[in-house]
Formats: structure tokens, C-alpha cells, sequence
């Protein structure tokens, strides 16, 4: 997958360096390129923003540098996210279908935004526009939210996680739930013991436990996708509890 994101702070980028999406990148199953907005200015201040038409606090980033640009990046085919406060709310949905694409083009605003006409300009041409927000709070701009996004994508992409398996049980898969509670060594810390299922071998047993401890987790924590959840999708047991 090929992924360009434009930004005034390149920087912000450089965890993508490391850990499992920079070696997805070394290994060539990422071609991923940050590239400096104020590139593609013309004026000696390098002037990104202007003060916003009806007025208001803050500025907003000018359409004709941020064309530009993304005429440049964008190529064929490319699929331009903008990742912004007031987008629809990136989900795993959106994670798994944006992994199925060739090519992500992210445009990193400040908060106050980008210009309209640059969504409207590229959906008019014919593009996929998708504008995501990563949740109910504001950030000062759109760099973290990339970060966000390309690493869920990432991680999805087949060969950046070793064990496909890892993907399977999780929260936010498949299930609607979310992931049950995970112990390892050792079996007694600081006088906590792990639950004592886990240590029985009896497979049904401890996915029943699992099953049970989501969906308590799930209820306590997030009632609204117990309300989203597919009847179809539970077992008797589930129901009886
Ligand atoms: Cl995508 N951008 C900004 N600036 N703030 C956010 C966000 C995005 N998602 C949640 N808050």
C-alpha cells in the first residue's frame, strides 16, 4: 500500500519510523511518504492560512496551496482522507476498508480546518473523500489522528502482523464485543492469582470464561454495543446470564 500524508509538521510523522508499521515499511509492504505542505507555497512567508470569511476566532487553511499539492500526491487513484473533529468517527470498519486500498492520501489540517472547497473540489472530480474524526474531542490539528489511522490500517495489511490469529479475537472485531481480560506469568503476583480456569486445559471451559468476561466487560463499559449486537450472533448461554 502506498500512503502520502501532507502536513505543515512532518515531525509529528516520525513514529511511523518505528515498531511494527516502520518495519512494515522496511519490509516493503508500506511505501509510506510524508511530504512538508509549505512545499507547494510560492509566497517569501510560506503563508499556509488566512483568516476566516464571516470571521471567528482562529485561521483556515488556504484551498489553492493545499490544490496544489494534493493535485501532486494524489496521482491516479489516490483515496484522500481528511482527517478532521467534525468527520464521521473512525471505527475498525473504516480501518478494514481502508486497508483494502492501493493508495491513502492524508491531509493534515489545523483545527480550524481546511477550506470546504477542497473535500467538495475533490469529490466533484470524482475522488473518494473520506472525512474521519478519531473521536469526541478536539487536537490541534490532524497529525495524530493520521497516526492513528495509518497504524489501524496498517496492521491490517497482510504480512505487518506476524500472527494473523492476533487479529481474530479482539475488541472491535467481529464479535461486537470487547476483548476479554488476558493474564501471563507469573501465576501469583503480589498475592494476585490469575482466574483458575485458565490454568485448566479444558478449551470450552475457558472460551465460555472469555465469552462471559466480554460480554460483562462489554455491558459494564460500553452498553452501546451491547444494544448494536446481532441476536443472531448469541448463544443460549449468553442469553441465560
Ligand atoms: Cl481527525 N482532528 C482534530 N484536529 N481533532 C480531532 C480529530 C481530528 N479527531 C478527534 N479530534
Amino acid at each position: 500500500m502506498r500512503v502520502d500524508v501532507v502536513t505543515v509538521f512532518p515531525d509529528y510523522l516520525a513514529a511511523l519510523d518505528l515498531s511494527l508499521i516502520g518495519k512494515a515499511r522496511q519490509a516493503g509492504l508500506l511505501d509510506l511518504r510524508v511530504h512538508d505542505l509549505r512545499d507547494w507555497t510560492t509566497d517569501r512567508h510560506r503563508t499556509v492560512d488566512d483568516t476566516p470569511f464571516g470571521g471567528g476566532a482562529g485561521m483556515v487553511m488556504r484551498p489553492d496551496v493545499w490544490g496544489t499539492a494534493l493535485d501532486d500526491v494524489l496521482g491516479e487513484d489516490g483515496h484522500l482522507v481528511i482527517p478532521t473533529p467534525s468527520g464521521e468517527v473512525f471505527t475498525q470498519r473504516h480501518a478494514e476498508a481502508l486497508a483494502t486500498e492501493q493508495h491513502l492520501v492524508f491531509a493534515c489540517g489545523r483545527y480550524e480546518g481546511i477550506d470546504a472547497r477542497v473535500a467538495e473540489h475533490y469529490r466533484a472530480a470524482g475522488r473518494r473523500v473520506s472525512e474521519l474524526s478519531i473521536g469526541d474531542y478536539v487536537l490541534n490539528g490532524g497529525e495524530v489522528a493520521t497516526l492513528v489511522m495509518v497504524e489501524a490500517v496498517g496492521r491490517l495489511l497482510p504480512g505487518v502482523v506476524g500472527n494473523p490469529e492476533s487479529l481474530v479475537e479482539e475488541s472491535h472485531g467481529a464479535a461486537g464485543l470487547l476483548e476479554y481480560p488476558v493474564y501471563t506469568k507469573p501465576p501469583v503476583w503480589d498475592e494476585h492469582e490469575i482466574p483458575e480456569v485458565l490454568l485448566s486445559g479444558h478449551h470450552a471451559k475457558i472460551a465460555r470464561w472469555r465469552r462471559d468476561r466480554a460480554l460483562e466487560r462489554t455491558a459494564a463499559r460500553r452498553p452501546d454495543m451491547i444494544a448494536a449486537l446481532d441476536v443472531a450472533g448469541l448463544d443460549k448461554h449468553d442469553v441465560a446470564k
